[in-house]
């Protein structure tokens, strides 16, 4: 059967784009290194076309395949499974900037385009796509839609699923929905689109899409500031939002053991403000001028040094200083994969609880894993922290994974759940939390989504075995 199916895969989008031979270990293992898989082949379609002709003959011949942009999903939703039996179908010859509409302020994309090409392009049209995440350089905007992925500029502009105003699916069937319209306002029936996003590659392959574009600021300004505490940091939060209104872009929190994490494994990067308890990275865009903003904003950390909110704060005073402050924040992730194995966990919370939680989970934590290591940092002013363990130092990774990887999780989603909080924020469900999806969403949700998985993709064939 395989040998047939080949074959047909070869003769649709031609023999050098079908891989199953050399190292597909880009394609095969994820991002983070904890899922190994083995796919039947790697298929690379060039279009739309080639894409709905690759999903009608696995259609055709029962094979399952998983979508993949630029595999840097964090809960492997996008590798395959071990049994070497599914297609993994990459994306990312799929990178044409298909058209501009800049009276309409939106783009036509291909999936495949890397989001941080598309952010260029767009610049080079004088405009904005706020989308920002640390792997920008290689995720792309189909996997940003399928996860509906957040990033740094939520608190603002919204996440993925905000920015899109457009769709272009392959159904199961190998069919194409050409959803790929530009319109603000489109009430006629159900809404496919949302349904899509956010779906991580179970009910449809995306292969293009209109985004929202943006004017751009005349100023985007960054500054550090030190809190002694989180309650401290959710109170600056409020201030910030007062002070600076819609102009407030970023509000990021990144923990004491977070930042020594990167000094230990990145210690060329500046730290303006070593001591911190809780470090803050906010980013204000102004429509006015650079000394406009640079006002503002010392005016509000001013206020905040007086109120006692913070301790002390550095303003950005060039494009190279806010850079290293963003490097800075996009490095921990960098530096817990350096120094080894470790247990994410990527929650939403109200912004008002997140003291509360950090309290509980904090010593709940400590209690049962004495010298586990808490790495907090994350999107404060969406209400979604990055709540990750490291293993005790020096300790034995794998065994403290094998161990007690499900009870640090059920301390950690309990006390997400005691404060009305979610699992997943922006990450996803992959295969990393269908245990969790199975547990802690309502039977009334599940019985909806497989009823959704079910008359869309009766065959299962669409990613199996990833979100349900
Ligand atoms: P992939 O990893 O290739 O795939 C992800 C999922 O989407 C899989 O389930 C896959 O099957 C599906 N998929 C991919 N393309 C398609 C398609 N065309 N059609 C249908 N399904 C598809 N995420 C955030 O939300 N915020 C962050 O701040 C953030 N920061 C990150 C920083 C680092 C260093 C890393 C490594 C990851 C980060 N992520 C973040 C996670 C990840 O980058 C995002 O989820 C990203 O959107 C995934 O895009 P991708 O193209 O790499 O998708
Ligand atoms: C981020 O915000 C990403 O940097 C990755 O979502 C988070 O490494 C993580 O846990
Ligand atoms: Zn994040």
């Amino acid at each position: 059967m395989s040998t047939e199916f080949l074959d047909a895969l070869r003769a649709a989008i031609g023999a050098e784009h079908v891989l199953t031979e050399g190292d597909l270990s880009g394609y095969e293992q994820d991002w983070r290194k904890r899922w190994h898989g083995k796919a039947l082949a790697v298929a690379r379609p060039a279009d739309t076309g080639q894409v709905a002709a690759v999903v009608r003959l696995c259609a055709r011949h029962g094979v399952a395949l998983v979508p993949q942009g630029g595999n840097t999903g964090l809960v492997g939703g996008g590798v395959p499974d071990p049994s070497g039996r599914s297609l993994l179908l990459s994306l990312r010859r799929m990178n044409r900037v298909r058209a501009f509409d800049t009276a309409n302020l939106t783009v036509t994309v291909d999936a495949g385009c890397v989001l941080q090409a598309l952010q260029e392009a767009v610049a080079a049209q004088g405009l904005l796509f706020p989308l920002s995440l640390g792997a920008e350089g290689s995720a792309t905007i189909g996997g940003n839609l399928a996860t509906n992925a957040g990033g740094t500029q939520v608190l603002r502009y919204g996440n993925a699923r905000e920015l899109c105003l457009g769709l272009e699916v392959v159904t199961a069937q190998g069919e194409v929905w050409d959803g790929l319209s530009g319109l603000r306002k489109d009430n006629t029936g159900y809404d496919l689109r949302d349904l899509f996003i956010g779906s991580e590659g179970t009910l449809g392959v995306i292969t293009g899409a209109t985004l929202k574009l943006f004017p751009r600021p005349a100023a985007v300004t960054t500054a550090l500031a030190a809190c002694a505490s989180m309650e401290q940091a959710v109170e600056l939060l409020k201030a910030a939002r007062a002070k600076l209104g819609a102009g407030l872009t970023g509000f990021e929190v990144m923990g004491r053991f977070a930042l020594d994490l990167v000094k230990r494994h990145f210690p060329e990067l500046p730290q303006p403000l070593p001591s911190a308890a809780w470090t803050v990275l906010l980013e204000q865009s102004d429509e006015e001028s650079e000394s406009h903003a640079q006002v503002r904003f010392e005016a509000l950390l001013a206020a905040a040094l007086e109120d006692g909110l913070i301790e002390d704060a550095a303003v950005a005073q060039s494009q190279a200083q806010s850079n290293a402050m963003w490097h800075l924040r996009e490095s921990i992730t960098l530096a817990q994969a350096q120094e080894g194995l470790n247990i994410k966990h990527d929650v939403a919370l109200p912004v008002s609880s997140i003291p509360a939680y950090c309290a509980q989970a904090d010593a709940a934590l400590h209690a049962a894993f004495p010298g586990a290591r808490i790495v907090n940092f994350g999107h404060l002013g969406d209400g979604n922290l990055h709540y990750n363990v490291q293993v005790p130092e020096g300790g034995d990774g794998a065994a403290f994974l094998r161990d007690h990887e499900a009870e640090v999780n059920r301390i950690v989603f309990d006390a997400v759940q005691s404060f009305g909080g979610s699992f997943s924020a922006e990450h996803g469900i992959g295969a990393l939390k269908r245990e969790e999806l199975e547990q802690r969403k309502s039977p009334v949700a599940l019985g909806l989504m497989r009823a959704i998985k079910q008359a869309l993709d009766p065959q299962g064939l669409l990613n199996p075995g990833r979100v349900l």
